[in-house]
């Protein structure tokens, strides 16, 4: 099982949450990224999702080496590989990961709190929107998972955790819950746990061996020796 966060994108030119110091223009992304946030100015929460939509559909945004390195991994490992991520980006997709579940949801679809129809392809939203399938307006959300709501497939996840032989993380700071956690609940299965990413994350403590660098060379790397051909 792979847990992937900010920083597995970040050499795609996506900007991490830590490394923007955790702000949006003058705002904490905490504040932003809530539904408390969305009801009280929904304008700029829109906005907050169209300017990262608008630069991840932008031609500059490629996946990168740990992207296409974790989708060969899935192609070549002798047993099945699981990425759980963190991130609302496209990329591992894009890469050729299939076996793949986006816990913090997906910042090309759209959700309808009226009939909860989710809806791909989305490019801008705005207050003004119809939903496609009950045709009210006003209606559409981000289909992302906001501070304080509940991550998406926790039961996929659970069973994933209790059953991995292999648990690798992959640049993440190790700040927001329950993903933070996963690490911990994987070695109690008895996972080796294993994190690759740029610097010692805030939970060093749950892992068997930790790798640091970007993720771009050290994953291909760790990818090279899991499949033997190194
Ligand atoms: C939940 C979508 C209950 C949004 C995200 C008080 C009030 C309310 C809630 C809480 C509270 N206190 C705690 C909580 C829980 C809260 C939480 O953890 N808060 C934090 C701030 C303390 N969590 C929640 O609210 C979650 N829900 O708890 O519900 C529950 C729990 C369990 C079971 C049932 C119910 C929901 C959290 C989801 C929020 N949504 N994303 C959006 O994208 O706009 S979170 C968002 O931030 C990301 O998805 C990600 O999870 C997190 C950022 O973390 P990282 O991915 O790690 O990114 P970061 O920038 O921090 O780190 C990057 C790392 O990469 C760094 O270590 C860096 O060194 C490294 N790096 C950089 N470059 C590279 C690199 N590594 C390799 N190569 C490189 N080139």
């Amino acid at each position: 099982m792979v847990l992937t966060g900010a920083g597995i994108s970040a050499e795609s030119g996506i900007r991490t949450f830590r490394g923007s110091d955790g702000l949006w223009e003058e705002h904490r992304i905490e504040e932003v990224a809530t539904p408390q946030a969305f009801a009280r100015h929904p304008a700029l929460v829109y906005r907050f999702y169209n300017e990262r939509r608008q630069q991840l559909l932008s031609d500059t945004v490629q996946p990168n080496a740990a992207h296409h390195a974790l989708a060969r991994l899935e192609r070549e490992y002798k047993g099945t590989v699981n990425i759980v991520t963190q991130n609302v980006d496209n990329l591992h997709e894009r890469a050729g990961s299939h076996k793949l579940i986006h816990m913090h949801g997906e910042l090309l679809k759209s959700r309808c709190v009226s009939c909860g129809d989710v809806a791909a392809g989305v490019v801008t939203l705005d207050q003004h929107d119809q939903c496609r399938v009950c045709n009210h307006r006003g209606v559409l959300r981000p289909h992302i998972v906001w501070f304080g709501e509940v991550p998406f497939q926790m039961e996929e996840i659970a069973e994933l955790l209790a059953h991995c032989t292999l648990f690798i993380s992959i640049g993440t700071s190790g700040n927001v819950y329950p993903a933070a956690g996963f690490a911990k609940i994987a070695a109690e299965s008895g996972a080796r746990t294993l994190e690759l990413n740029l610097e010692a994350s805030s939970t060093p403590g749950n892992f068997d061996e930790a790798r640091y660098g970007p993720a771009g060379t050290i994953v291909p790397l760790v990818v090279d020796e899991l499949t033997g051909s190194s």
